[in-house]
């Protein structure tokens, strides 16, 4: 072999070898899971990709909580908990005992559907979609011995408005929506669905805040979001499931980015920013751990997400304690 053939060789050989590390480092990261090239479609809309739908904010409408609110939070939850003789810290330990605790705590949901005429088409979602809706919940929280359980106490009210089946997170339709159908206490989750419009897919108020303004309290979720609905891929029920997190009194896995405080749940490995698709291996922050993708409180699609942590299982029972019971 000629020296300069053996040169050219060496330095393809270099170059495959420098691909093949670059490719595997950014599959390690889950760049490349989603084709960010590729229109993504939801409810009528269209980004030019899933990722800029991510971006635009529409997968969940929850409130930001910032750095300062989240510490004075923290704060008000630990002095509860420690005035209740309770461990205020979170630990790695720090995790909800089930079987100490003898049952879940039952939790009443009143359903509020909002449409705008009779059929599907018009966001009269069916009864079959709803207990189904209530099953995903059941099954999210109570599946891997959790903290909760949900029952559907006097049935679904349906409502037909087509204000209210447009209302937004704050409008002035959505408080006039929840004051005439909000039912129960603070201990009571009001669920409804209407079609927000902008591929909002859900919204939810945090516990800490029911005092303030007991109305508003509850989640909102995109009708078609219910298992079986047409909002792919965000429709097998997880939306409720995320949401209903925020009403516990979780924030996103990402809050706080590779922050030491981040979401204040231990079990959940920091993570930059949200995860979108399912980015098997994601690894956005040095901190130990692979990005929670799995997460019901990240923004994977529903069929990648199937989990809540200890910790998290930990949180929301003491947030229940302090601001809900
Ligand atoms: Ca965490
Ligand atoms: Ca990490
Ligand atoms: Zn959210």
């Amino acid at each position: 072999m000629r020296k300069g053939t053996a040169w050219v060789l060496l330095a393809t050989g270099l170059g495959l070898a420098f691909i093949i590390t670059i490719s595997g480092a950014l599959r390690a990261q889950g760049v490349g899971d989603e084709d960010d090239n590729i229109p993504f479609h939801l409810n009528g809309h269209v980004w030019r990709s899933k990722k800029a739908f991510i971006e635009s904010g529409a997968r969940c409408a929850t409130r930001h909580v910032d750095e300062v609110e989240a510490e004075e939070v923290e704060k008000a939850r630990r002095k509860a908990a420690n005035g209740r003789g309770a461990s205020g810290g979170q630990t790695s330990s720090d995790v909800y005992d089930l079987a100490a605790s003898g049952s879940p705590t039952p939790i009443n949901v009143y359903f509020h559907v909002i449409n705008k005429g009779s059929g599907i088409s018009n966001g009269d979602v069916p009864d079959s979609q709803i207990n189904a809706q209530v099953n995903v919940l059941i099954d999210a929280y109570l599946g891997s011995g959790f903290t909760f359980n949900f029952s559907l106490v006097t049935g679904v009210d349906r409502t037909t408005n087509a204000t209210w089946y447009t209302a937004g997170p704050g409008s002035q339709a959505e408080a006039q929506m929840k004051a005439a159908l909000r039912k129960g206490s603070e201990m009571d989750l009001n669920i409804y669905t209407n079609n927000p419009g902008g591929g909002l897919l859900g919204w939810a108020t945090f516990p800490w805040n029911y005092s303030n303004n007991p109305t508003n309290d509850g989640v909102v979720i995109l009708y078609s979001s219910l298992p079986g609905g047409s909002a792919a891929p965000y429709n097998l029920g997880d939306t409720a499931t995320h949401e209903v997190g925020h009403w516990l009194g979780l924030y996103h896995t990402f809050q706080g980015g590779c922050s030491k405080s981040g979401d204040y749940v231990s079990d959940t490995p920091a993570e930059r920013s949200p995860a979108y698709g399912c980015p098997t291996g994601r690894n956005t922050c040095k901190q130990t751990g692979i990005d929670p993708i799995q997460n019901f409180m990240d923004y994977s699609d529903d069929d990648c997400m199937y989990e809540f942590t200890g910790g998290q299982a930990a949180r929301m029972q003491s947030m229940w304690t302090t601001y809900r019971q």
